[in-house]
């Protein structure tokens, strides 16, 4: 049995779309927050969907009863205790029901020599990923690569309707990989028989290809060649940053001067390179090329509304 976390969201219902293919729906558990948000041809697809919260380890204990393995989709927020918290709870929890093998979805910000980070986003899976591995239980942490999706928030919270000034205050190469493709691999490593130990108890970099490596001034004359408009990014201090973005209105924790000065430090990362990794692992999991950023993109900006990215980060 796998029971998965977070899989009405971006990245775990791609997982869980992936997993469909690979195991019969009677060995998928989903341990969800919100039990309603899952679609109704997923809900009657003959898996079992549990409530489980992660600020309610009663309820996880309940969830994660009689799994095997353990997807802990890593909670979104940058509140950064909260966030260690809630994992620090789905551990527990896997552990005393006797879950074997947790797998963990880190982010791709620094790797291999340089594993540590300076982005404030990092260090809440930095956290979970030194206290899993005290953990005694069997862990795979992956660390997924910035996707497709999540563009906005590195490009200045860009809202495509209208923007042609992109305000950062650093900029450096992210390997960009696209959400289904991450959703795949790690459906994949989750299917994987307990006889194949090679990413057992280690840390793996998902990455995007050598083609997807672009830094947010290469990413803004393809954004605009499928926009049809100019735009244009400019570097500025922190402080200007700051300024830009600041909301008052309080109807969203981005525009706080706080999580501004939080979230710059990600761009300080990015200059350091980071998040310009290129590791083989995702692709030689999936057994075929990556998609590309440009496909990625074409197919965002083109379908409707955005933002949801930047909005999960203001919980
Ligand atoms: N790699 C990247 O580029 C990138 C980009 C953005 C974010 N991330 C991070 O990757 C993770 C997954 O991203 P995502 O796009 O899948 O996020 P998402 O779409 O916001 O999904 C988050 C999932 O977590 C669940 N959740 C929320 N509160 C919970 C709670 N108290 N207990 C248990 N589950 C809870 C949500 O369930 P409900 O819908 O029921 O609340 C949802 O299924 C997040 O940590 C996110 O911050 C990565
Ligand atoms: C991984 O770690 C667990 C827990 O310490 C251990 O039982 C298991 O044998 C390890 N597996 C491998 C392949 O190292
Ligand atoms: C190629 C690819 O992964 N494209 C995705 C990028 O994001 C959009 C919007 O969320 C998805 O619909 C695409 O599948």
């Amino acid at each position: 049995m796998i029971v998965l976390t977070g899989a009405t969201g971006g990245l775990g219902s791609q997982v869980l779309r992936y997993l469909l293919i690979l195991v019969p729906p009677t060995d998928i558990t989903v341990s969800l927050h919100n039990p309603a948000g899952l679609s109704p041809s997923i809900a009657s697809s003959g898996i079992t969907v549990k409530q489980g919260d992660y600020a309610d380890p009663a309820s996880l204990d309940s969830a994660f009863t009689g799994a095997d393995k353990l997807l802990l989709i890593s909670y979104p927020s940058i509140a950064h205790e909260l966030r260690v918290r809630h994992h620090v709870n789905a551990i527990d929890a896997a552990r005393r029901v006797g879950v074997k093998h947790i797998y963990y979805t880190s982010l791709a910000f620094g790797y291999g020599t340089t594993p540590e980070s300076c982005a404030e986003v990092m260090q809440a899976h930095l956290d979970t990923e030194k206290y899993l591995k005290e953990s005694g239980l069997k862990y795979t942490i992956i660390r997924e690569g910035i996707y497709n999706e999540s563009y906005p928030l590195y490009f200045g919270f860009f809202d495509p309707s209208k923007d042609t000034e992109v305000y950062i205050p650093n900029d450096g190469p992210i390997a960009w990989a696209a959400r289904p493709d991450l959703g795949e691999g790690t459906a994949k490593l989750l299917a994987l028989p307990p006889s194949d130990t090679r990413y057992d108890n280690t840390t793996l970099l998902f990455s995007g290809p050598q083609a997807n490596l672009l830094s947010l001034h290469q990413l803004a004359p393809l954004i605009s060649r499928i926009l049809g408009r100019p735009v244009n990014v400019h570097i500025v201090s922190e402080d200007e940053y700051v300024r830009r973005h600041k909301d008052e209105s309080g109807s969203n924790v981005r525009g706080t001067e706080d999580f501004l000065r939080k979230w710059a430090t990600t761009f300080e990362a990015m200059k350091r390179g980071e998040t310009g990794i290129v590791d083989p692992t995702l692709q030689e999991v999936l057994g075929r090329p990556l998609k590309t950023m440009e496909e990625s993109l074409r197919e965002m900006l083109t379908a409707q509304g955005e933002g949801e990215a930047i909005k999960q980060y203001a919980k």
